[in-house]
């Protein structure tokens, strides 16, 4: 058995030039494992806290150090001497730890930045590709080259991600599943530089957002969907074939006095008038996924849409659940959406993720594993989605590289995979 030999955590920068927090452990067998952790920018109420050091003296506010801190002065010292294996074991020491609901004592970036290095650890000492050990822990794939998570492309950036005219925060192209991974990276690389043509073409801003989408110039939220029907009409692609169209509404990120107002319709609008904006939508363009298409406390609104549209349409529930298990639990009582977006930072372990993922799939629902707005290039969570069996991965657009480096991952993993079986 190897055993936790060293623990230390230290303050490097997210895609956004923010600190963040990267923690390395090594074991006796020497064997190491390095893990840094994202940062959202729409983050949900109830996400697990964030620890930053609110010192306007470095990087105004935003340092790490006191999570550092939290890593390198109490985490470390109940760490060193476990076996990394025991990863349920571990997240619960972590947890207890801590001791606050929300991990606000140790700060949840801390938190995770140990469990996820301790479960790479792990992959480590068993001499296993991460996403094979997470298969072989949790028994919840069988992973194959065929049927890799789908990739979700983040293609124009709006929200808290843009320029500030654009309400929705993603407008994405969605490859079909039935296409092989590498097939579908292929085309979402196509569109996005077809996309930045057309955008060109159009004398409009094609500068990118945080997460490596284009950040327009539009009017509306509309404009932006009709320039991806354009841009996959003029490809050799076929709308609703090969590629479907979704949407990240955020709408927490915009809801305000119980109303929602975008530049697409000139009077605010209630609960019940964005369902029905949202429904047009969906019906003109097929859409195949809308993600939080209202507030996160608006249960209602979320189950009469649900009701309503389920059936033919992906309702993803992001800022509404938080990768929290009460939350889940609460949505499934409610039907108030179908399927899950899964942040590991969200909640702050790898085992409570795992929990998320367990929940969510007894009761048939379909899993995303998503990146944050602030990422690192790191490629953990390509592996993790393959190892829980993911139906799709959000990772942004396919360009940046804290975005790429994780669909790199599952062109690896598609090799990987085919190389043991060869056809
Ligand atoms: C989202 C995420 C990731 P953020 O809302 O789904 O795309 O954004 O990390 O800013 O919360
Ligand atoms: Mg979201």
């Amino acid at each position: 058995m190897s055993k936790i030999k060293s623990v230390y955590a230290r303050e490097i920068l997210d895609s956004r030039g923010n600190p963040t927090i990267e923690t390395t452990i090594w074991s006796d067998s020497n064997h190491g494992a390095v893990a840094s952790v994202p940062s959202g920018a729409s983050t949900g109420r109830l996400e697990a806290f964030e620890l930053r050091d609110g010192d306007p003296n470095r990087f105004d506010g935003m340092g790490v150090l006191k999570a550092c801190a939290s890593v390198n002065q109490i985490v470390s010292k109940y760490l060193i001497g476990l076996d990394p294996l025991k990863q349920n074991e571990i997240d619960q020491i972590l947890i207890n730890l801590d001791g606050t609901a929300n991990k606000s004592k140790l700060g949840a970036n801390a938190i995770l930045s140990a469990s996820q290095a301790c479960f790479e650890l792990g992959a480590a000492c068993a001499q296993m590709p991460t996403f094979e050990y997470t298969t072989q822990k949790y028994g919840l794939a069988t992973p194959s080259a065929l049927h890799l998570p789908t990739p979700i492309f983040n293609m124009v950036n709006g929200g808290k991600h843009g320029a500030g005219n654009l309400d929705f925060q993603e407008y994405h192209c969605i490859p079909s599943s039935r296409k092989k991974f590498s097939d579908a990276l292929e085309m979402g690389s196509e569109l996005y530089h077809l996309l930045k043509k057309i955008l060109t073409e159009k004398k409009a801003i094609h500068s990118v957002g945080d997460e490596g989408g284009f950040a327009p110039n539009l009017f509306s939220n509309t404009d932006a969907i009709e320039l991806l029907v354009e841009t996959i009409e003029s490809s050799k692609y076929k709308l609703n074939e090969d590629v479907y169209l979704g949407l990240d509404v955020a709408a927490s990120s915009f809801y305000d006095g119980g109303k929602y107002k975008i530049s697409d319709v000139k009077e605010s609008m209630s609960g019940t008038q964005m369902g029905d904006f949202l429904i047009d939508l969906v019906r003109k363009y097929s859409l195949l996924s809308v993600e939080d298409p209202f507030d996160q406390d608006a249960w209602t609104d979320w189950e009469n849409f649900t009701n309503n549209i389920g059936k033919q349409l992906m309702v993803v529930g992001d800022d509404l659940l938080v990768t929290n298990r009460t939350r889940l639990e609460e949505s499934i009582k409610r039907n108030a959406c179908n399927t899950v977006l899964v942040k590991p930072n969200q909640i702050g372990t790898i085992s409570e993720t795992v929990s998320v993922v367990k929940l969510a799939r007894k009761n048939d629902m379909s899993i995303i594993v998503s990146h944050r707005s602030g990422d690192t290039d790191e490629d953990f969570l390509a592996d993790f989605a393959v190892g829980v069996g993911a139906d799709f991965v959000k990772f942004g657009a396919p360009g940046r590289g804290e975005r790429v480096t994780k669909y790199n991952r599952l062109l690896f993993i598609q090799e990987y995979l085919e190389s043991l079986n060869p056809q």
